[in-house]
């Protein structure tokens, strides 16, 4: 192939330099003849999508090059490999990012203008790609951008969903979902390969039978056949010519499958039968850090899995390699437990398609897999009903019964007469109706099992992940989350890279701990100033969508107090709420009091189930409607829910923030990553001892951060011996007039049912212990009011936690992990390569 060699000379622009012509004329050639040839438009007729579908086009053949000598360099060298198996990439607009990477988004911006556009404009045209809930895909997404960035050979594998994560509307407070069509007017950022599709077998039952050798054998006959078509897409690495692949899987009914149907006449029976199938990779469960046990849901996790391994082992064989080396080639990672059926699958895949031994098959695996653990909620805990499971994957069941004999052995061998410990451990619960445990099944099948965060881990250990951490101690592995850089400070908070660069240089950008040279700054009153502006111009922007979304005006001068997250009790959005009903009612006795000015801005979406989460945001909203409405509140406080918070969104309120609110309850948020986003963007964070924020408060130094609350090991004390929320509502009275206020229908038109059980699931339950750490927080967000009236103080504090944020890169993540989890290499790619170039 001599991709260089075109002789037309429309091509030649495209191909100038090897690099594919990123001078400003000639992108602006790329531009228009996208306009013309791919959009069939002209200026005339062109809408923004069309100019947006032209630049992201132009864009694209920019990556090609790259993309195409990546695969072929790996190829050849027959490069290991980390896979990344991840039912969620909420991997956030691609445009944006690409010319960030590209390191061209200047230059682009200037061609577009030059043509009388706005870049800015057309960036928002993207809809984004939102295949996932909240932290654990996003955190996938980061993690591909920082294994391009470092040159790891890296696939990212998952399912193309046809339909996201849901559009939030507000009607009337109340949260509505919407479809989220993203791909209705097409996706310039993927292409499809059909030469690799692959077939997945679902449900039926197995046969076991003597093979012409003599040799007994399994087969598994299944009832249903499903196609699994990839869709690639690009993975810029910063500043590298690195182009790794997000290979993501689309469900088609075969051509050829059951359609006995069709010849016997039945054809709508055949194409319900197709209408089946592609069910599969319809919609994105929309629950976050909870498990709904539904059919499809495992469904699709076997499906993805399976065409994922079907399609690794493609590539080995491709590449010449035995299967005996297909732990060599690869490296899994096992992004919580959704593809924890990948180990019975592999060992399937190996035994009864390429006849390999159990044990030598069973080696592999365990070579092959590591686990992270993303939750301690014991509702998030995947496990299948054992009749469900088996009439999905009777093959992976019969594997999961003799894979959990052997483990049984081993647990025996290791800790002699212990009954109780081996039903603990057993892959299958048979405590009442029998389960399949995934994350036994993970641990098992993995040789690393790590959590996301320091205290997350030590948690795992002690508590969810005790007996295995007890028989396999050399597993149990830390990896504390990170996040880009790329898309959460250079693209989305222009203003402050700048003035970053103009200091320290900018290397930071690839090694985040150089921002620590800002430290040297962090009392120079000139810097101070000009940090001061920037984050008052992002506040500004931010004030100007909120009046154009909300119709409210909010004042850039008071501090922006910032909730944004995924609704959950745990992540007690309720208790940020009681602050603000505090404060309002302090108002209300006494019109006078001084109060530092404050915007409080919610953003997240509620999982459709969830009754609570919903109940919340509807109260969030009921609050907002009378504070920003009453005339006493004379501007010092403003309620502001931003609907449909997404990565788009994120990334306009980041740079905006002064406070950032990270008041889970401890021992309940593994790591958080919001968390850091906010912190590198200069906001203070009011927190508990949850997650990450152990670690960011110890990098920042305890004096530059809001710390509230108990402890994981007081809340754990505390429900041992009987914890009483009563008692609280009984001897606080700003709490009580608080609570009372909520129940009494003042912030419902008088309707005291409305928000009855929110008041009293804190009054009897209060599980997540919001009533024990109230005081705690008002008090905490008191120090926070009156730091923020000395601005040189607040500054100092905003520069010093950006400048400590170099710990929460996710290259450093990705390099922990590839040092200590996968053991692979970073592999430069050039462009100059002769195999896919004209020599
Ligand atoms: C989340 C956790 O809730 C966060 O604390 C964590 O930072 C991220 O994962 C990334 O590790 N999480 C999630 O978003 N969805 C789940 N099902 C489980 C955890």
């Amino acid at each position: 192939l001599q991709y260089n060699s075109f002789e037309d000379p429309r091509c030649e622009g495209y191909l100038e330099d090897g690099r594919t012509g990123m001078s400003p004329s000639t992108l602006k050639r790329a531009f228009l003849n996208n306009l013309f040839y791919v959009q069939g438009k002209f200026k005339a007729l062109a809408t923004p999508n069309d100019y947006y579908m032209a630049l992201a086009y132009a864009i694209r053949d920019r990556l090609l090059q790259r993309w195409i000598n990546t695969a072929a360099i790996y190829t050849a060298q027959g490069s290991r490999t980390v896979a990344y198996f991840s039912a969620e990439f909420l991997m956030g607009p691609h445009l944006g990012n690409n010319l960030i990477n590209l390191d061209i988004y200047k230059d682009v911006e200037k061609g577009i203008a030059e043509m009388g556009l706005n870049l800015g404009e057309l960036l928002e045209q993207e809809e984004e790609p939102g295949l996932g809930n909240g932290g654990l895909g996003r955190l996938a997404a980061c993690y591909l951008d920082s294994l391009a960035t470092l040159e790891i050979p890296s696939l990212g594998y998952g399912i193309r969903y046809e339909f996201g994560i849901f559009d939030q509307e507000i009607e009337d407070g109340w949260q509505v979902e919407i479809t989220d069509k993203w791909l209705r007017f097409g996706n310039p950022w993927e292409i499809a390969r059909p030469e690799w599709a692959v077939e997945v077998k679902l449900g039926g039952h197995t046969d076991h039978y003597v093979d012409d050798h003599g040799r007994y054998r399994i087969r598994w006959v299944p009832d249903q056949q499903v196609t699994g078509i990839p869709y690639d897409t690009p993975i810029l690495g910063c500043q590298t010519n690195t182009a790794n692949t997000l290979r993501l899987w689309t469900a088609e009914a075969p051509e050829s499958f059951n359609f006995n149907a069709f010849n016997s006449g039945d054809y709508l029976g055949a194409v319900y039968e197709k209408v089946v199938s592609e069910n599969i990779s319809k919609v994105l469960y929309p629950n976050d850090d909870s498990s709904q046990g539904k059919k499809l849901r495992l469904t699709q996790q076997y499906f993805f899995v399976s065409c994922s391994l079907q399609d690794m082992i493609r590539i080995l064989v491709g590449q010449e390699l035995p299967l005996e080396k297909f732990h060599e080639k690869f490296a899994v990672q096992l992004n919580d437990t959704h593809p924890a059926i990948a180990v019975a699958e592999l060992m399937r895949l190996l035994i009864d398609m390429h006849h390999m031994s159990w044990d030598s098959a069973w080696s592999i695996t365990q070579r092959t897999f590591a686990y992270t653990n993303h939750t301690l909620l014991p509702e998030a805990l995947e496990r299948w009903p054992v009749e469900l499971f088996g009439s999905l994957l009777p093959r992976h069941l019969e594997i999961i019964y003799e894979l959990n004999d052997r483990f049984l052995d081993e647990v025996r061998i290791k800790f002699p007469e212990d009954d109780s410990r081996l039903s603990r451990m057993s892959l299958i619960d048979e405590s009442g109706e029998r389960y399949v445990r995934m994350a036994h099944l993970a641990c098992v099948g993995s040789h690393a099992i790590n959590g996301v965060a320091a205290l997350h881990t030590e948690l795992l250990k002690q508590d969810v992940l005790y007996d295995f951490y007890q028989m396999y101690p050399g597993k149990f592995q830390n990896k504390t989350n990170g996040v880009t850089p790329r898309r959460f400070m250079v693209l989305s908070n222009p203003a402050l890279t700048e003035l970053v660069t103009s200091k320290i240089g900018d290397t930071w950008i690839k090694n985040l701990g150089e921002l620590q040279k800002l430290e040297a700054w962090a009392d120079n009153p000139e810097f101070q100033q000009q940090w001061r502006q920037i984050k008052q111009a992002n506040k500004q922007e931010l004030a100007a969508y909120i009046q154009k979304h909300n119709g409210i005006i909010v004042d850039p001068n008071s501090i922006f107090d910032i909730l944004a997250k995924r609704f959950h009790e745990y992540k007690r959005q309720y208790l940020d709420l009681l602050h603000i009903v505090t404060l309002y009612n302090r108002i209300k006795a006494n019109p006078d009091i001084e109060i530092t000015p404050r915007t409080f801005i919610f953003g997240g979406k509620a999982a459709p189930g969830y009754f609570m989460a919903k109940l919340i945001i509807k109260l969030i909203n009921s609050v907002a409607d009378v504070i920003n409405r009453d005339p006493d509140v004379r501007g010092r406080l403003k309620v502001v829910f931003l609907k449909n918070y997404n990565v788009k969104l994120a990334q306009r309120i980041y740079p905006a923030a002064d406070l950032s609110e990270q008041i889970s309850t401890a021992g309940k948020e593994a790591s958080g990553t919001g968390n850091m986003k906010f912190a590198l963007n200069g906001a203070l964070t009011i927190g508990t001892l949850d997650g990450a924020n152990v670690e960011i408060r110890e990098e920042v130094g305890a004096e530059n951060f809001f710390l509230f609350g108990l402890t994981a090991e007081q809340v754990y004390a505390k429900r041992a011996s009987g914890y009483n929320p009563m008692e609280y509502y009984n001897s606080n009275a700003e709490l009580r007039l608080a609570l009372d206020r909520i129940a009494s229908g003042f912030f419902s038109h008088g309707d005291t049912e409305l928000f009855k059980p929110l008041v009293d699931s804190l009054l009897h339950h209060d599980q997540y212990f919001l009533l024990a750490d109230y005081q705690s927080y008002i008090d905490c967000q008191e120090q926070v009011g009156l730091a923020y009236r000395d601005q040189d103080r607040w500054t100092h504090m905003s520069i010093l936690n950006a400048a400590r944020m170099g710990k929460f890169s996710s290259d450093r993540s990705i390099q922990d992990y590839c040092r200590e989890i996968w053991k692979v290499e970073p592999v430069t790619i050039t462009l100059e390569n002769s195999e896919v170039t004209d020599s």
